[in-house]
């Protein structure tokens, strides 16, 4: 699996974990494009990576529902059964900026060692492939009082004493809406190995969590799966849960992402020199099929804000994030506080603190994003 790494990502990714391979591109290169080449997306593993032919998948849907069946991947793409689809969406992991919540106070996060994500755990892409509701209604549709879809990658990792396939599950109503995709092709490529080939689920403004990846099975079931990677981790917990005290049922299934941004131009500690305004750039998005309406930026802690003009955003999508760039006035010398907050389209915002976003599982850091950088004017 690091060959498929080595031969599918940027050379400068930053390697987070090597196994399972979690990965993110360096700030540098996180918002160059508002939509994210394939080599420079983000990557979150819970185990290997599985190396799939082809011609030997197949998926099959049963559980609940009329007809069960299995499906090639030619079959799927036969676009007389399966009209083609074809979207930008943004994927964001829920750890993303988890490395703010260890600096304040170390957590659970989902895995031992926790991969601290920073600001590049998001990317965009365009996927093309087919709405999972027809294929749902293909088999017959629901039977039995199903309301969830149970989604099965290949890949398998250890948990507690047993080896178990990644495996979550996904509301119906989501499905119902069309904005579910089965997707194998991504900008324009083939489906890389890395990011789930040949077949992966593409939800629409959920956290990349619920996008299974290699998948080959999609069980329909009554509530949503008991499977530990939906009913004990992507939970999110109070302030007052910690290590000897969390219940599984106190936390809050993790699905849509609140609005957030990052600034990821200039660096924390960064010396800027410059003639009254400081060049910043970043990515504004927000989950559920929001999108960022407005973006501002402070340079003195979050006392005053601008508002980073409408043209300087890049297009309005329901389900993508927004990429800016704007010149912050500053005519202060010495340190200052950078501080970037994002108002979406229901007018919801970021809270201006990482400890009023803290939380064991080190989740959803949604915060104000602040930075340190030396001023000279
Ligand atoms: N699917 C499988 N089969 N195995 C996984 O470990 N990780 C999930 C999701 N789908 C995962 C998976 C998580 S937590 C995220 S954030 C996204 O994949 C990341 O997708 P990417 O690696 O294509 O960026
Ligand atoms: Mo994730």
């Amino acid at each position: 699996s690091w060959a498929c790494v080595l031969k599918e990502k940027h050379p400068e990714m930053l390697h987070l974990l090597q196994f399972p391979y979690n990965g993110e591109p360096p700030k540098r290169l996180v918002t160059s494009k508002p939509i994210t080449p394939n080599p420079l997306h983000f990557v979150r593993n819970h185990g290997g990576i599985p190396i799939i032919e082809k011609d030997k998948w197949s998926m099959t849907l049963d559980g609940l529902v009329a007809n069960p069946k299995s499906y090639t991947l030619d079959d799927l793409m036969d676009e007389s059964k399966f009209p083609r689809m074809e979207k930008v969406i943004t994927m964001q992991c829920s750890g993303t900026r988890r490395i703010e919540q260890i600096g304040l106070y170390p957590g659970q996060g989902d895995e031992l060692p926790q991969a601290p994500w920073a600001e590049g755990a998001i990317g965009t892409a365009k996927y093309v492939g087919i709405s999972l509701k027809k294929v749902i209604k293909d088999c017959g549709g629901l039977i039995g009082g199903a309301k969830h879809l149970e989604l099965y990658g290949v890949d398998t990792y250890f948990k507690a004493d047993h080896v178990m396939n990644y495996l979550v599950s996904i509301p119906w109503s989501k499905v119902k809406a069309n904005e579910v995709m089965l997707a194998w092709e991504m900008n324009g490529e083939v489906l890389p190995k890395i990011h789930g080939y040949p077949l992966r689920v593409v939800v629409m403004g959920y956290i990349g969590a619920r996008s299974v990846k290699w998948l080959y099975r999609i069980k329909a079931i009554e509530n949503p799966s008991l499977a530990p990677v939906q009913s004990k981790e992507y939970l999110y917990f109070n302030q007052q849960v910690g290590k000897h005290n969390q219940r599984p049922t106190d936390g809050i299934q993790i699905q849509e992402m609140p609005v957030s941004s990052a600034i990821m131009s200039p660096w924390t500690k960064q010396v800027v020199i410059h003639n009254g305004t400081i060049r910043t750039k970043g990515w504004a998005y927000s989950g559920g099929g929001r999108w960022p309406e407005r973006v501002e930026l402070s340079a003195d802690g979050g006392f005053s804000w601008y508002a980073v003009p409408n043209e300087n955003l890049s297009k309005k999508g329901k389900w993508t994030w927004r990429t800016w760039e704007f010149d912050l006035p500053c005519d202060v010398e010495g340190w200052i506080e950078i501080v970037c907050r994002c108002w979406d389209n229901s007018l919801n915002t970021q809270p201006l603190t990482i400890r009023a976003a803290w939380n064991w599982g080190l989740h959803v850091t949604s915060s104000a994003h602040r930075i340190s950088v030396y001023s000279i004017n």
